[in-house]
């Protein structure tokens, strides 16, 4: 099975963080625990020195009264809002001069994602992201219908999509590995089912997989994808899905060039494999209420089944 593929190989846990940003929230979780932890058994002392103690002078009471409940409160609240505050502007900042940009779009629900490349041109795919090791990449984040919010939970805080707005997020990986960024924003039927994967790898894997996603899609080897590929075009599938080097070129869909090189497929709804293509382009309403995409169950099974297995061999 490809990593990712099976669930507890994906991380999505901000307590065990895997980038800067995520490192920073941590620990600041962490800081903020201690100091509540603080509070509590300082109050839980002078309750119970209330119920036990031998009781003081008026004079004692009051003392304790003003250093308990205003002075030692208000120093403590203090340190942990500036700590608080002062954790925020790193979070924010743009990565250094250089560093790789990538586009992100949320959509009813999906996230179309697109690297551009040193010469001008770019590659898009859908619901992934490959990242190397060490290396900090800004995400530009737009939205094509309703407010989005991505969350990759181990890399790096949360940042809304908002239509007619690009809001940045700096993410800088510091362990390999896949982790998982869902929609942190109810946006409708699906939104359950709109999940990023990422994939943290050595920079040299990240640079194979960057060229073997910017060329065109590889052509049908055997019979029965060749089938598929005359069924993708006479279906239609081409008014909504680009392939490239096809005569594929729709934009409402995810690209589909390389699909069958994902993990996952429909925004993390299903493991990639040739029976969950086959299952998504017969039923995609059923599996995500409200999604775009029209049913293709009124193909005969065979059909279906070739469609997928062409699908599944765009890698
Ligand atoms: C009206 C536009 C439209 C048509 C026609 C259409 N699709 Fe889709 N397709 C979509 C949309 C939108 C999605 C994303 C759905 C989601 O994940 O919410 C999608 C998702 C997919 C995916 C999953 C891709 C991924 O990486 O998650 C596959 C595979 C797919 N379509 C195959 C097909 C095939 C094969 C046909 C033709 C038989 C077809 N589609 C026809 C709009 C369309
Ligand atoms: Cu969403």
């Amino acid at each position: 099975m490809q990593p990712g593929g099976n669930l507890w190989e994906v991380s999505a846990s901000a307590l065990v963080p895997a980038g800067r940003g995520a490192e920073r929230i941590a620990s600041l979780f962490w800081w903020m625990t201690g100091g509540s932890l603080l509070v509590w058994l300082l109050v839980v002392g002078i309750a119970l020195y209330a119920v036990y103690g031998r009781g003081g002078s008026q004079r004692s009471a009051r003392r304790l009264i003003v250093w308990g409940g205003a002075v030692v409160p208000t120093v403590l609240l203090t340190v942990l809002l500036a700590f608080g505050l002062a954790a925020i502007p790193p979070l924010l900042a743009p990565p250094p001069v250089g560093s790789r940009t990538i586009h992100i779009t949320g959509e009813q629900w999906w996230w179309r994602v697109r690297y551009p490349l040193p010469d001008g041109t770019s590659f898009e795919l859908a619901n992934e992201l490959r990242l190397a090791v060490g290396e900090p990449v800004e995400l530009l984040l737009e939205s094509a219908d309703v407010v989005h919010s991505l969350w990759i939970p181990a890399l790096a805080g949360k940042m809304d999509l908002i239509p007619g707005r690009v809001t940045r997020l700096t993410l800088e990986p510091t362990r390999a590995g896949t982790f998982a960024g869902p929609c942190a924003e109810y946006c409708g039927d699906s939104h359950a089912f709109m999940e990023l994967m990422v994939v943290v790898s050595a920079p040299q894997e990240l640079q194979r997989w960057l060229e073997r996603q910017a060329a065109p899609a590889v052509a049908p080897a055997s019979p029965q994808a060749q089938a598929g590929q005359a069924r993708f075009q006479s279906s239609g599938c081409g008014a909504c899905h680009s392939v490239r080097g096809t005569s594929a070129d729709g934009v409402v869909g995810p690209d589909l060039t390389h699909v069958g090189s994902r993990l996952r497929i429909a925004g993390g709804r299903l493991l990639n494999q040739v029976s969950s293509l086959q299952t998504w382009v017969a039923r995609p309403q059923q599996l995500k209420p409200g999604a775009i995409m029209p049913g293709f169950h009124f193909l005969p099974e065979q059909e279906l089944e070739v469609l997928a297995v062409y699908l599944g061999g765009l890698e």
